[in-house]
């Protein structure tokens, strides 16, 4: 026997020498290429209540390599000192001064992610103040009273709706309530004012000169599109704009009018899919032409979950382990929209803020060296590190070799279900509990493939696959499914 040092070295000349013999014979044959264009990245996420120099370091480590676009970050600003996370939403200043990091540190996490190929949105909160009736003192040393703000409004800046008895919103169906009222007694910026529009602008500005590429606008619902467009239009164009409009049925202020300025956050989406695979069975979108009560496909940032929804409405959540997988295979599967991964910390109370030092500072903690993942259990406080799953890596793969194509009709077969982007990939689900099997028609060439969800990005190795292998015979791939597993082969995966 060779030590094993010899024998590794061994096997990678041999490797090696398999490799070249596979790509002449694939060119002789006119076989699949093995690596065919992919395409640019587009997918985002929310790395929720996570400090600055540890984004820094996700973006080098785990979002570059897995191929994610762009960060959503918490909101950078100063806020209210308080333990619970939503300190976050009560804004005190526009100082880069927050439990999150320093100015210096967001600088540097802009410039790190930017020179790793991923750009920053951060989070702007600018419908509003702070919720707090007595004085106090902002995180960053800033004096301030409800209505009060040294340097940056007085009580004439606010909203003071007259609408109902504490002037908080009320009622969701009265537009006049839900933009010029205040949301749980967070003080309601009168947005139509020229001197607010240019501070919160200012704002909006400095951030920009630090070279983030946008921004998520938080609760634009609760501002006149009109109000939100004039504080756009000012800002350099090619800034990326995401407002957040919570889609309710029936009532007067919709998402729709928010798209003539930038994206918007698409609600149903995670509605229609969440629901259905909770329970058992995956609805088939309508693939021709737009989704019903969807904004049109590139106006539309779709997500299973966000910091809101999985304190809330949202039916699977990192706690659904191999459900919230799947559905997050579907999205980034999906032809529809921009898709927004979610990362956060484990929680049971939902105001429980992520875990801090004494003085209040937010712990950075690196996903990078996360194994195992998704937990079966997490203790609260502990990261997701969705980013490094090995299927959400693998589905980021998927969709750059397959995004540009389009998605074709779906199969059902009892619990199982997938569908083909034409040519390029097949993903395949089972959201039942017991083993089946589904198979679907596709153009991809008769071959074996290795699995993403399962093996994760680079599944392809000179060994074999590094997990589950699939096959397309005569025109059909076969998936034999595990309870609740998803599985996904493309182009970028064949091999014979
Ligand atoms: C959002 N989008 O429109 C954020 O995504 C959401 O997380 C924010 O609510 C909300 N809008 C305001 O920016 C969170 C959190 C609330 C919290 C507020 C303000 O979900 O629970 O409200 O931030 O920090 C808290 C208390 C509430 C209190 C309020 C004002 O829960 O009871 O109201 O502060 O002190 C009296
Ligand atoms: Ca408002």
């Amino acid at each position: 026997m060779l030590p094993p040092q010899r024998s590794a070295v061994r096997r990678g000349v041999f490797g090696a020498a398999v490799a070249a013999l596979v790509v002449v014979l694939a060119a002789c044959n006119n076989q699949v290429p093995l690596e065919p264009d992919r395409a640019a990245p587009d997918v985002g996420i929310q790395l929720f209540q996570l400090p600055w120099t540890a984004i820094a370091d996700e973006c080098e480590q785990t979002l570059a390599p897995n191929g994610f676009a762009w960060v959503l970050t918490s909101p950078p600003n100063e806020h209210i000192v308080r333990d619970e996370w939503w300190a976050s939403y009560q804004p005190v200043s526009y100082e880069l001064e927050s439990r999150l990091g320093t100015r210096d540190e967001f600088a540097d996490m802009v410039q790190r992610c930017d020179d790793a190929g991923v750009q920053i949105i951060a989070d702007a909160v600018i419908n509003h103040m702070t919720g707090q009736d007595d004085p106090g003192v902002g995180w960053a040393g800033t004096p301030y009273e409800h209505y009060d703000y040294p340097d940056l409004y007085g009580y004439d800046d606010f909203h003071h709706c007259g609408l109902t008895a504490n002037d908080d919103i009320s009622n969701y169906d009265d537009r006049a309530q839900v933009q010029t009222c205040e949301l749980v007694n967070l003080a309601d910026l009168d947005t139509s004012r020229q001197n607010v529009r240019d501070t919160v602008g200012a704002y909006l500005d400095d951030l920009l000169s630090l070279g983030v590429a946008g921004f998520r606008i938080d609760a634009a619902k609760h501002m006149d599109a009109a109000d939100v467009e004039a504080i756009i239009v000012a800002l350099p164009e090619g800034t990326r704009i995401m407002s957040e409009v919570i889609r309710g049925g029936g009532e007067p202020v919709q998402p729709e009018e928010y798209t003539a300025f930038g994206e918007v956050f698409e609600f149903t989406y995670a509605r229609d899919l969440l629901p259905a695979l909770a329970s058992g069975f995956v609805n088939e979108p309508e693939t021709e032409g737009d989704r019903p009560l969807h904004v049109p496909a590139d106006k539309a940032l779709v997500f299973i979950d966000n910091h809101d929804t999985e304190r809330g409405e949202a039916d699977l959540t990192y706690r659904d382990g191999d459900l919230y997988v799947i559905a997050n295979a579907l999205m980034l599967a999906d032809d529809y929209g921009t898709p927004v991964v979610y990362s956060g910390y484990a929680f049971s109370d939902r105001d429980a803020g992520a875990p801090a030092d004494d003085a209040g500072r937010v712990t950075p903690v690196s996903c990078a060296i996360a194994t195992d993942l998704p937990a079966d259990d997490y203790e609260d406080g502990a990261r997701t590190c969705v980013q490094t799953w090995p299927a959400i890596a693998g589905m980021l793969e998927f969709r750059a070799f397959a995004m540009d194509f389009p998605r074709l009709e779906g199969v059902s077969e009892g619990d199982a279900y997938g569908f083909e982007r034409a040519g390029r990939g097949v993903i395949a689900v089972n959201v039942g509990d017991e083993a089946t099997s589904i198979q679907i028609p596709t153009t991809m060439q008769d071959g074996k493939y290795c699995d993403v969800v399962s093996g994760g990005r680079e599944s392809w190795t000179n060994d074999g696959c590094r997990d589950d292998e699939f096959s397309v015979e005569n025109g059909v791939a076969t998936f034999a499914l595990a309870p609740f597993t998803a599985a996904a082969i493309h182009l970028g995966t064949a091999h014979r």
